[in-house]
């Protein structure tokens, strides 16, 4: 045995590594040194697996393990001299699956048929998986003794028990982050047992993408819509997307944390003129609303962050455009330019940071111009009222806390103009005018 395939059964797995390489040993040893050199082996090898191996134990386990031997030596005494000669040990190393380092490519979706004891003493699988796959890995024991079962480059926090009894079978669903190829080893330590092994990969469905969201450097472009479903797991803890914001438009972005396991996600937006807003941790069950806005159009970034344990989330992204008093847009900022309305009316509308709507209304002598903040709105905004004159001269003003609503009075009747300023703090308010008769 080369000091290069040494190394390459210790690095793979310190413990499983020593049974694994004195089961070998024995095996290529067996024919030519006899059974007294196996059974003192397989002591060894239960003194040091299982602690306090019985009797019984030792004896079923030296016969299969002669039997097996034998069959190695039938298989692999490849010139028929009787002996398992250093080339022909190289050979059995070398074969396909037989060493970590030389593993068989497993082809996703569909079950190898394969026997623990074939070759030598261990069965080892490359299954390459595309980035962000939920990847579902199966393993079945048809035989009887134990199997072992030992997976590298699972993502972090992905469990596996180490032994799969005759008849079990044991399986895991995770998700990977980046491209990774899962080296999965199945390993006999007392006898032999044929097993069947499926990965599959399906691809994720981020915000109906078909695939993995993006990064916050690399954002996957959405459409607005609600409803949409997220997952996390592994390296796979950020999930980013982007959308087109027109001039005059809000977007309020939920974010609801659909998770079975405790873990908080939070997510954050930003603009690519620089406005960026962050959710406090949400917990499963719970949700936050988040929203961007601009006077001109833009891109917003929606980052959405998991733990590495996995998570899962919905997501709703609503994108409006603003309808002052119906108008299909927003209303002048100029009081020159104020957008008729009539006595009596009630004007929903909303005020995009530093916007100012006018309106331009006749009122009776002493009537009164009722201002509201609606209390359903992502944020706790007020919104504030200026009443002037036709011809500009300050009038009155009042202002509505979030929630609430304040009436302002005009003197004589005639002809107002009425400027509404909601919160410049948040991205959006929204606001209600009443204007008495
Ligand atoms: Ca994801
Ligand atoms: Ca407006
Ligand atoms: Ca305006």
């Amino acid at each position: 045995m080369t000091a290069r395939t040494v190394n390459g059964i210790w690095k793979f797995h310190h413990q499983i590594g020593i049974v694994f390489m004195m089961l070998l040993l024995l095996a290529l040893s067996a024919c030519g040194a006899g059974e007294a050199i196996v059974e003192k082996g397989i002591g060894e090898v239960v003194d040091r697996t299982v602690g306090e191996g019985t009797m019984a134990t030792v004896e079923s386990a030296s016969t299969r393990i002669v039997e097996a031997a034998a069959t190695q030596q039938v298989a692999h005494d490849t010139d028929g001299d009787g002996q398992i000669s250093e080339a022909e040990q190289e050979a059995i190393l070398n074969a396909p699956g037989g060493m970590p380092t030389n593993p068989l490519d497993l082809t996703l979706g569909v079950v190898a048929e394969d026997n623990a004891m074939q070759g030598t003493f261990g069965r080892h699988y490359r299954a390459s998986l595309p980035a962000g796959a939920i990847t579902t890995l199966q393993m079945t024991n048809l035989g009887d003794p134990d199997l072992y079962i030992t997976v590298s480059n699972l993502p972090y926090g992905v469990d596996l028990p180490e032994t799969v009894g005759g008849g079990k079978t044991v399986e895991a669903t995770f998700i990977v982050g980046d491209e990774t190829d899962l080296l999965v080893s199945v390993l006999t330590i007392l006898g032999q047992a044929d097993f069947e092994l499926l990965v599959s990969a399906e691809n994720q469905d981020d915000a109906a993408t078909g695939g993995d969201g993006g990064t916050r450097d690399e954002p996957t472009n959405i459409d607005p819509a609600t409803g949409l479903a997220g997952l996390f797991g592994g390296d796979d803890d950020e999930d980013a997307f982007r959308i087109r914001v027109l001039a005059a438009s809000y977007s309020e972005v939920t974010v609801t944390n659909t998770a079975e396991n405790n873990d908080p996600i939070y997510f954050f937006v930003e603009t690519t003129d620089g406005y960026y807003n962050e959710s406090s941790a949400i917990l499963p069950g719970n949700s936050a609303t988040l929203v961007t806005a601009d006077a001109v159009e833009h891109f917003t970034t929606i980052v959405v962050r998991g733990e590495d344990s996995g998570g899962a989330y919905m997501m709703d992204v609503v994108v409006s455009a603003e309808n002052d008093a119906d108008s299909g847009g927003d209303v002048s900022d100029i009081q020159s330019q104020a957008h008729s309305v009539a006595a009596g009316a009630t004007i929903v509308g909303t005020s995009i940071a530093g916007d100012t709507d006018c309106y331009r209304a006749t009122l009776g002598e002493g009537a009164s111009v009722e201002i509201s903040a609606p209390a359903e709105q992502p944020y706790e905004v007020s919104a504030s009222l200026n009443i002037y004159t036709a011809n500009g001269d300050y009038q009155n003003s009042g202002s509505a806390d979030y929630g609430g609503t304040t009436a302002v009075e005009v003197g004589e009747a005639g002809e107002y103009v009425l400027c509404v300023n909601a919160s410049n703090y948040y991205p959006y308010s929204a606001y209600e005018l009443n204007l008495a008769p």
